[in-house]
C-alpha cells in the first residue's frame, strides 16, 4: 500500500484514477529563472531533434543544471507533495525539425511501484502550442491498472500496436505556469516541433520518500529479468547515454528471475489493457468516442 503523495487529496485522487494531472505549479519568477538558465543550457550544446540535457556525456554540467532545476522548483514541490523526496531534473527541448518527435513509451520503472510512486514534473518553459511538439498520453494507461515491468532492454507490450495505441492519445496543452504531473508508468510521446523556434520545458523527477532507486535488464538469452539497486542520481550518470543503458546496470544485484510473462502483448492483449484504462479513468467526451471506436474493432 502506498502512503499518500499529494498534499491535496482530490488531487491524490485524480493522479491515481488517471495517472496525471495538470496543476499550476511554477510562478513568472520561477519561469523567468528557468527560462535563463535554459538559455545558458543551451549555449553550451550542439544538438539537434528531441534532447534531454541527461543524454549528455558531461556529468558537471547534468548535475549542475539538476541541481539548479531543483533548486527553483523546491517551494512548488512543498506545496504540491507530502512525504516526497526530488531526484534531480532535465532540460527537455525540441529543435525545429522532423526528427524532434520521441516516440511512443512509459518511462523506466524506477522503483518498487506497488509501494512507491515515480512521478515526473513536465514544466514547459516555451508557450505550448499543437505545432512546437507537446504531450500526448493515455490517460489510464499507468501502473494501477496494468503493472508493467520497464527498462531499456525490455520491449513495451504495445510494441507491435503502437499505431492502435496512438489513436486513443489526449493532447495536453498546459497553460504557463502549469506542470504536467505523469506517474512515471503512463503511456506518453511528444510530436515534431513544426515551428520556427526551439520548444523548452524540462522534466523533474519526485518519488515517495526513502524509496530506494531500481533499475531492471533483460538478459534475452536466458530471457533473465535481473534487478538491480542504484545510486540515487543514476539517471544522469551515464558516460555514454545510448549504449549504456542497454548494458548490465552497475549497481547491485537483488534478484533475477525467468522472464515467463508474455512481455509484448497480441492486438486481442493491447486492446483489452486499453478497455481498462478507459474504464478506469473515466475518460469523458470526445476522448472517449476514441475510446469505443478502438474497442468495437476487438469486439
Ligand atoms: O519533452 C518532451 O517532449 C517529452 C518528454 C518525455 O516524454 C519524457 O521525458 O519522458
Amino acid at each position: 500500500m502506498r502512503e499518500q503523495i499529494f498534499l491535496n487529496k482530490e488531487h491524490q485522487a485524480l493522479f491515481d484514477r488517471d495517472g496525471y494531472i495538470v496543476l499550476p505549479m511554477v510562478s513568472n519568477d520561477q519561469l523567468k529563472q528557468l527560462d535563463s538558465l535554459f538559455d545558458e543550457m543551451y549555449q553550451q550544446v550542439n544538438y539537434t531533434g528531441f534532447v534531454s540535457t541527461s543524454y549528455s556525456p558531461n556529468k558537471e554540467f547534468k548535475k549542475f543544471f539538476s541541481d539548479k532545476i531543483v533548486e527553483v522548483l523546491t517551494s512548488s514541490y512543498q506545496n504540491t507533495f507530502i512525504d516526497f523526496q526530488p531526484f534531480g531534473g532535465s532540460f527537455l527541448f525540441k529543435t525545429p525539425g522532423l526528427n524532434s518527435a520521441l516516440p511512443l513509451h512509459q518511462d523506466w520503472t524506477i522503483l518498487d511501484e506497488e509501494k512507491y510512486y515515480a512521478i515526473n514534473c513536465w514544466v514547459p518553459i516555451s508557450k505550448i502550442t499543437p505545432e512546437n511538439g507537446p504531450l500526448h498520453i493515455l490517460p489510464g494507461s499507468h501502473f494501477d491498472n496494468f503493472k508493467t515491468l520497464r527498462a531499456p532492454t525490455i520491449p513495451f507490450f504495445f510494441q507491435n500496436d503502437e499505431e492502435i495505441v496512438k489513436e486513443s492519445l489526449v493532447s495536453i496543452l498546459p497553460a504557463p505556469g502549469e506542470a504536467v504531473i505523469l506517474n512515471q508508468s503512463l503511456i506518453h510521446y511528444s510530436s515534431t516541433n513544426k515551428t520556427n523556434e526551439v520548444r523548452k520545458a524540462l522534466t523533474a523527477g519526485v518519488k515517495s520518500k526513502g524509496a530506494p532507486m531500481l533499475f531492471h535488464y533483460y538478459n534475452r538469452q536466458e530471457e533473465k529479468l535481473e534487478q538491480y539497486l542504484m545510486d540515487e542520481d543514476f539517471l544522469i550518470s551515464f558516460d555514454d547515454f545510448y549504449q549504456d543503458i542497454q548494458e548490465r546496470p552497475k549497481g547491485k544485484l537483488l534478484k533475477e528471475w525467468q522472464a515467463n510473462d508474455k512481455l509484448i502483448l497480441d492486438s486481442t492483449g493491447v486492446a483489452n489493457a486499453l478497455k481498462i484504462f478507459k474504464k478506469n479513468s473515466r475518460i469523458s467526451g470526445k476522448r472517449s468516442n476514441f475510446f469505443k471506436q478502438l474497442v468495437s474493432k476487438f469486439t
